[in-house]
């Protein structure tokens, strides 16, 4: 018996990492926000034997190993793609052809062209769709926005992104399909590229062109499980330049080779009068500075993101009761179920994920023609 509105069923493709971090925001979605539908967990789908386990652990009224079950099953509302990137071109597309609102994880696809014909398949099917650039909903960085948005650090000038883990430092970390281009594509240009970019776009400006670099530091890796060493043929770190369009320049780095940094996506952008900085593994705070002349006290200051009157903080607990990583899954996740509701829109659609697509384009080809490149030179 649905308690209130009508039920919108969540079909799953994935069962690893992105899709507990998906599932676990759904199931808090009722509990800290109020939805008019009842969210049901109706499909886990995936590979591996512990499937069935994990589907119940999660909550999932069933699961399968056929992601066309899922599309094609007239009870499911939202195909939530959670997988590889190899397959999100397919199954967006397969999806919005059968009449389902889509989530797809970042980056959206292997390349541009494909993330065009995705846009254009959601589009056509009128589906609503996230390409979940989830730390658009982080509350310091909606804040930041804010700031920025207002003019309170005045006209940007510089970014400096970065997006670093140190996992790929040993050459005993086994092989992971984010290792292999046939699977990821461009690798970690896409994978944490896709972040900073976005999040270059959502804070500041459209980049306009770019040029960039990249190292490989261990080149074959330990098979999980066998005696197997498979070659390497994505990049372990990605340094790129880019212009902007309203003047800003920007320095970016993603590495997964960076000694100590763990989950660090580190921001800082620069006005002309004032700047803000972000550090992901300090997720609730945020540091400004407002160019305020012969104010002694001027300086950088600390904003702990946790008042009832900052970014979705209402819906959770009092004041310095911090957030963490999964939060901003709940944030984003929500937003879609509301422009479901409502038949609004939600933070970054397909759209993002296909003008952040064409900008990791760029960023491959001035790698490989080792000189600077136009996004809009990217068809
Ligand atoms: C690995 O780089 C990864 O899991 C990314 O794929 C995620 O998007 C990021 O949030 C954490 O690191």
């Amino acid at each position: 018996m649905n308690m209130k509105g009508k039920e919108l069923r969540v079909g799953l493709i994935g069962h690893k990492f992105m899709g507990k971090a998906h599932s676990n925001a759904y199931r808090k979605i009722p509990m800290f926000f109020q939805p008019e539908s009842r969210i049901c967990l109706d499909t886990l789908c995936g590979i591996g034997e512990d499937l069935e386990e994990t589907a119940r652990r999660y909550g999932f009224s069933r699961f399968c190993t056929d992601w066309r079950r899922v599309v094609e099953d007239p009870k499911i509302d939202i195909v939530d793609i959670c997988t590889p990137d190899n397959f999100h071109r397919e199954i967006a597309v397969a999806a919005a052809g059968a009449g389902k609102h889509v989530v797809c994880e970042k980056p959206l696809a292997l390349s541009y062209a494909e993330a065009r014909e995705m846009t254009g398949a959601v589009t056509r099917a009128g589906v609503k769709n996230l390409c979940n650039f989830t730390y658009r909903g982080v509350p310091a960085l909606m804040l930041a926005r804010k700031i920025i948005k207002d003019g309170g650090i005045g006209r940007v000038l510089q970014l400096d992104m970065r997006y670093l883990q140190d996992f790929a430092l040993s050459p005993d970390t086994p092989f992971g399909w984010r290792m292999d281009t046939v699977q990821a594509g461009p690798g970690i240009a896409g994978d944490k590229g896709a972040h900073v970019i976005d999040l270059a776009r959502f804070l500041a400006d459209e980049p306009v062109e770019v040029c960039g670099c990249s190292s490989l530091y261990v080149h074959e890796r330990p098979v999980s499980g066998t005696s197997e060493r498979k070659e390497v043929t994505t990049p372990d770190a990605v340094f790129f330049l880019i212009n902007f369009h309203k003047g800003a320049k920007g320095v970016f780095t993603v590495s997964n080779a960076s000694a100590g940094r763990k989950n660090a996506l580190l921001l800082e952008i620069y006005g002309d009068r004032g700047a803000i900085r972000f550090d992901l593994e300090r997720i609730n705070e945020l540091e400004v500075y407002i160019e305020k002349k012969e104010d002694a006290l001027n300086g950088f200051r600390t904003v702990n993101v946790t008042e009832s009157f900052h970014p979705m903080m209402y819906a959770w607990w009092p004041s310095g009761h911090v957030l963490g990583w999964e939060h901003a899954f709940v944030h984003q996740l929500y937003g879609f179920i509301r422009a479901i509701e409502t038949d609004g829109r939600n933070e970054s659609a397909f759209e993002d994920g296909m003008l952040a697509q064409r900008v990791i384009d760029a960023v491959g080809k001035s790698i490989v023609e080792n000189r600077w490149i136009r996004v809009d030179t990217i068809h």
